[in-house]
């Protein structure tokens, strides 16, 4: 990388050496999209034929740097078992419906502030009319139509938030069995005994990211916070919006950013300074690896 120019003599370091130094800071997972897990909810329902989610449960995530379709089509995301020791549902965006989205959108990529859910069949019909410019930022994705489960994998169970406990999660890979945490971008979930998983979350993300507690059904988990979480329990779920105090702030702060009409190198660093305090926070919260 490093060379000494022919004629002048002088030590050159080219521009696509320092350019490659600065993209290896960042880990791999923050290659493809940024996402976190906001809230989900636990039903008291069945799971749908064909659906693999309970039909009254739903997980709602938010955007928090421009992702296109095919970036968050890569990814997995699930659930674990009630007594947090196994992943148990592994599944995936379908890349088709959320470019059916950005196209309504007029838009290329999702916008950070954009919030993502995937529902059972119980809690209404699938929403892309997605149109951030226009204040709508929630897309819906019903479990079996715009989220689908993985089935390359051999972990092929459905995603039903238990009472004891659980945990919600997006990954960078394919989790090759199901204890494999190693893809995990981020995760949330709640349990008075944790398992193997629910501990791997508490160390690689923190301990907040574990609500220690049990819940009913009716009940909800949400980041009441921001990148540093604060998870609570309610009663009164907010599907598709954030979930109020500082983690309406901070979505609303995420918005402005991705609306603000800035000339593409000033976005270019605007994009580039949350990618740096999301690294930041990332390594704050004790490494990226299980
Ligand atoms: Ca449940
Ligand atoms: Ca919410």
């Amino acid at each position: 990388m490093v060379k000494v120019g022919p004629y002048s003599g002088r030590l050159v370091i080219p521009r696509f050496a320092i350019a490659l130094w600065c993209l290896a800071l960042l880990p791999a997972q923050l290659w493809g999209a940024g996402i976190l897990v906001n809230e989900y909810y636990n039903g008291s329902g069945l799971v749908s034929p064909g659906t693999k989610m309970v039909a009254d449960e739903y997980i709602e995530f938010v955007i928090v740097q421009e992702s296109t379709a095919a970036s968050l089509a890569s990814l997995s995301f699930g659930d674990s078992n009630e007594a947090t020791s196994q992943l148990q549902a592994v599944f995936h965006f379908d890349q088709a419906t959320l470019q059916q989205a950005l196209d309504n959108a007029h838009l290329s990529a999702f916008l950070p502030g954009t919030m993502i859910v995937v529902k059972g069949t119980d809690l209404g019909p699938q929403s892309i009319a997605y149109d951030p410019l226009n204040g709508n930022w929630d897309i819906q994705l019903v479990a079996g139509q715009g989220a689908l489960g993985s089935t390359g994998t051999k972990i092929n169970g459905a995603i039903s938030v238990g009472n004891k406990g659980d945990t919600v999660w997006v990954s960078s890979s394919l989790p090759a069995r199901n204890s494999d945490t190693s893809g995990f971008i981020s995760a949330i979930g709640h349990t008075s005994t944790p398992g193997l998983i629910a501990n791997t979350v508490a160390s690689v993300f923190g301990a907040a990211n574990i609500l220690p507690t049990t819940i009913p059904t009716g009940t909800a988990v949400a980041n009441m916070g921001d990148t540093t979480v604060a998870l609570a329990a309610t009663t009164s779920p907010t599907m598709g919006t954030s979930n109020g105090g500082q983690n309406s702030l901070w979505i609303d702060g995420l918005r402005s950013v991705g609306l603000a009409p800035a000339p593409e190198p000033s976005r270019s660093m605007l994009i580039f300074g949350s990618s740096a305090a999301f690294i930041f926070w990332r390594q704050r919260k004790g490494g990226l690896h299980a």
